[in-house]
């Protein structure tokens, strides 16, 4: 009944009457003026006047399902969607829902998270509302192998909204962060269950740096957030929509692949091609020039002999980023 109630009230021009939204809804006025006191209660700044009814003042700009689904307009992505108040991990959270038979496309969030991954072990630092953290699971018909192409698809989808959204021209350093000029402002960390030929599930967790002022000492000279680089508190609801509707269009055209057109898309955005990298290769570390990236998402790479390495995974430093 909130929902409705909100969708009522943001597509009216004014106030709406008490007695108009219990007529539409088939309630009683008391339950109507329950339910507004309980989006209040959530963060909504709803007028209310006597004799006129009720005004959708402004949504509140934490994470929030009602207001995430107000902008959402896919088939299977965040159908079902989950906001947490606070969570270990979202990938965690969602692993654990994926082994107990959570539909395909489902979506959990956090407000807040305690024990945040990045990959191999490491943490990914936020405190509560200021990154736009998120997970989402597939049930692809796909093998074990071709989820490499999972990663680099989310993060074209990504960067594609953020630019669309703010303007900003960030852009991808393989295999899975989005940067503005040389900082990060994403993370993405794909994980799998899977049996020997067949995948049961692959979660995507993202983490969008949004509205941090600044970042622990630590990150500070390589982590950037929206706020940083435009000066605005970005509206995360629809802004999180936006992300979950590109991520949806770009899975659904690319057929879960990195399509030609995905690959043109992904090297036009990628900041790693062009630059020289350099990355561990049997214990010695081997430099070249990134020249593109592959179906399955791994690295190109010319040596100075002039012959082509593929990278598929580990650390590459790319020089002039991080
Ligand atoms: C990543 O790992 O960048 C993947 C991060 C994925 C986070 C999302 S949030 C939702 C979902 N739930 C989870 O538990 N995780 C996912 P990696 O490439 O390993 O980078 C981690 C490194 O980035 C850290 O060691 C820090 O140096 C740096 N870092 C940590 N927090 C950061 C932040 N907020 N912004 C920028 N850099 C950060």
């Amino acid at each position: 009944m909130q929902d409705k109630i909100l969708e009522i009230l943001t597509n009216a021009d004014g106030y709406v009457s008490g007695q108009d939204i219990s007529e539409q809804l088939g309630v009683s006025r008391q339950a109507v003026s329950k339910a507004v006191k309980a989006l209040k209660e959530k963060g909504y700044k709803i007028s209310s006047i006597t004799n006129k009814g009720y005004f959708l003042v402004s949504e509140p700009n934490y994470l929030n399902e009602q207001s995430i689904k107000k902008h959402l307009i896919t088939a299977v992505i965040g159908k079902k969607l989950v906001v947490l108040d606070t969570i270990g991990s979202t990938n965690d959270y969602l692993k654990a829902e994926g082994s107990k038979g959570c539909a395909n496309g489902t979506v959990a969030a956090a407000r807040e998270q305690t024990k945040g991954k990045g990959r191999l072990g490491r943490a990914w630092q936020t405190n509560k509302d200021d990154c736009i953290m998120f997970s989402f699971l597939l049930r692809p018909n796909i093998t074990p192998q071709e989820v490499s192409c999972i990663t680099p698809l989310a993060g074209l989808a990504v960067c594609k909204a953020i630019r669309e959204y703010t303007g900003l021209d960030c852009k991808i350093k393989w295999p899975n962060d989005i940067i503005v000029g040389s900082k990060k402002l994403v993370g993405i960390l794909t994980e799998m269950s899977a049996e020997f030929d067949g995948v049961e599930y692959v979660v995507t967790g993202i983490g969008i740096n949004a509205d941090h002022t600044s970042f622990p000492e630590e990150i500070a000279h390589k982590a950037t957030s929206i706020f940083i680089e435009t000066g605005l508190h970005i509206n995360k609801n629809e802004f999180l929509a936006c992300v979950l509707n590109q991520i949806e269009k770009d899975f659904v055209k690319n057929d879960m692949k990195l399509s030609e057109k995905a690959l043109e898309e992904y090297t036009l955005l990628c900041a790693t091609i062009g630059r020289n990298v350099n990355f561990t290769r049997q214990g010695q570390t081997v430099s070249g020039t990134a020249v593109g990236v592959d179906g399955q998402g791994e690295l190109i790479v010319k040596l100075s002999d002039g012959t082509d390495c593929v990278v598929n995974s580990g650390e590459v430093i790319v020089q002039g980023i991080y």
